[in-house]
């Protein structure tokens, strides 16, 4: 499967964006067949749900990274730091029916299952750039709905000014939480004006399949101006609040990782530069490419950070 894509040796960008799209097209087909003859028709509906979601309107166009790479080289610690075992560990978790608590700074709390959230925050494809603080990226075909939408749903009261998500706790299945790589349960936060940018994301899939349990289901975050780390997966808590949130990476590692984790070339993580990422998914000959500030969302979401030096606030 590693070397089975066509690269461009030039650019490191992976020429199957068409693969993609061929993919799309032939599922629908395959829909149509399977809607007019032996398919269960739960099991194509889903197919269908997922093939014919719209692109919303803050898709990057960039070729994205093969599929195999996405869902076999994962940062998931709840179950080991090694990016290629979390695939088979977290077949272990179960993702339906699954429920996010609300709580905090807000007149709306309380316990929401994910398929009510679902039927009023309609689903769209993203396609973004997704940068590891680590200095590698991919591009990633996302579904999802933006985070905006839900969280105006719980109606944040005006001393709501962060939000905070948590992962789910459970050690039984998630051996990473028996250890200390962080502290357990992992948690992430924004400030409220990020969380409802239109670029925040709530993911639910990705490649037009629902999310896989390594990739962060059923519900994940994912904010392509910041640092991966950012980008909190499997979520079952979400907590308005007047102060900022002790996120579990800035806890672990004050020096090393802001609460903002904005992407920025500028800003050299203690131990290595920011200035370049290796292409998820290239070739070993394929150059690293330059970092862009906010991950190249800055036109969208500079003026967030206009009055803050981001030296200082990392
Ligand atoms: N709960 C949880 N969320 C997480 C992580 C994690 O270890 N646990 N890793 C983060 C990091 S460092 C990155 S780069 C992205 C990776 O997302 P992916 O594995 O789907 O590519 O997830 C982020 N979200
Ligand atoms: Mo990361």
């Amino acid at each position: 499967m590693l070397f089975k894509m066509k690269k461009d040796i030039l650019t490191g960008e992976i020429t199957d964006k068409l693969v993609f799209q061929n993919r799309r097209k032939i599922i629908k087909a395959v829909t149509a067949t399977a809607m007019a003859s032996f398919i269960p028709a739960s099991m194509s509906a889903q197919i269908k749900k997922y093939a014919e979601i719209p692109l919303g309107p803050y898709s990057a166009s960039l070729q994205v990274t093969d599929i195999e790479y996405v869902k076999n080289y994962t940062n998931y610690y709840e179950f080991t730091t090694n990016k290629n075992d979390s695939t088979i560990l977290s077949k272990a978790l179960k993702t339906s029916p699954w429920s996010v608590t609300v709580e905090g700074e807000a007149e709306k709390t309380g316990v929401f299952n994910l398929e009510d959230i679902l039927k009023t925050n309609p689903l769209e494809q993203r396609i973004y750039r997704f940068r590891c603080v680590e200095a590698w990226s991919m591009v990633v075909p996302w579904i999802g709905f933006p985070l905006a939408n839900m969280l105006k749903q719980f109606k944040p009261t005006s001393k709501a000014k962060y939000v905070e998500f948590t992962t789910i706790y459970n050690p039984n299945v998630m051996p990473g939480q028996r250890g200390t790589a962080l502290e357990w349960p992992y948690l992430e936060g924004l400030r409220m004006d990020e969380a409802m940018h239109p670029l925040s994301l709530m993911a639910t899939g990705m490649y037009d399949d629902e999310l896989a349990n390594q990739n962060g289901a059923p519900l994940r975050l994912v904010v392509p101006w910041k640092y991966g780390f950012k980008s909190i997966k499997a979520i079952v808590k979400i907590r308005f609040s007047e102060t900022m949130p002790a996120t579990a990476w800035n806890k672990a590692g004050p020096n090393e990782y802001g609460f903002y984790a904005n992407v920025n070339p500028e800003v050299p993580h203690p131990r290595w530069s920011q200035s370049r990422e290796r292409i998820l998914g290239a070739s070993i000959f394929t150059p690293k490419r330059n970092t862009e500030k906010f991950n190249g969302y800055g036109a969208q979401v500079a003026s967030l950070y206009s009055a803050m030096d981001l030296k200082k606030y990392f």
